[in-house]
């Protein structure tokens, strides 16, 4: 039977939570995707594990939601856009809302949007492992969900429950994740 885990996306709204859940679920890319209302909930089967995704809403209405969505989430994916520097700089706020609601949570952070040219970028320093994607071009999306399961399977392989997860990543089932960095 598969392992059932609770994955959350969470970020600004406008970085592309919705897009990165469309491409992965449905295959598919819209330029004029509706903002998120609330919470959308997708489930996919990858390898023997079950992922329940849940894909929440950014504007600022909903925020107060969120905290209820964040309970039992085995993974916080924090979604910034690649091109918005207010969206990174807001990265640690998420990861405290995270990290004041979770124990020993598994943060994964996403800079999206990679494809848009013309613009500058910010690149962010964190303490927790970092991809960058496109939901558009579908650059490291399939990667991003493979580093996911990768985490789960080496944070239940160590049943270690204080690990650090850049210390996870610097094992040798990492070792060929160059996509999949700590900075
Ligand atoms: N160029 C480019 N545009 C993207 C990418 N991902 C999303 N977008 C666009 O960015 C906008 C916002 O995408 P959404 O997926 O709705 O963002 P969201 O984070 O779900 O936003 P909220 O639901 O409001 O929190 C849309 O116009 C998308 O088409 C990407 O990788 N590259
Ligand atoms: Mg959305």
């Amino acid at each position: 039977m598969s392992k059932i885990n609770k994955i959350i996306l969470l970020g600004d709204s406008n970085t592309g939570k919705s897009s990165i859940v469309n491409r992965k679920v449905y295959s598919k890319f819209e330029h004029s995707i509706q903002s998120s209302v609330g919470v959308a909930y997708n489930n996919i089967k990858l390898d023997d594990y079950s992922l329940n995704l849940w894909d929440t809403a950014g504007q600022e209405r909903f925020k107060s939601i969120i905290p209820i969505y964040l309970k039992g989430a085995d993974v916080c994916v924090i979604v910034y856009d690649l091109t918005n520097k207010e969206s990174m700089e807001n990265v640690n706020d998420w990861i405290d809302q995270v990290i004041n609601l979770i124990t020993n949570p598994i943060i994964i952070i996403v800079g999206n949007k990679i494809d848009v040219e013309n613009k500058p970028k910010f690149y962010i320093q964190s303490d927790y492992p970092i991809i960058y994607t496109s939901a558009k071009t579908n650059y490291n999306i399939d990667k991003l969900f493979l580093s996911i399961i990768s985490l789960l399977k080496e944070k239940e392989t160590n049943k270690k429950t204080n690990i650090n997860i850049c210390d996870l990543i610097k094992l040798d089932s990492f070792k060929n994740f160059d996509w999949f960095k700590c900075y």
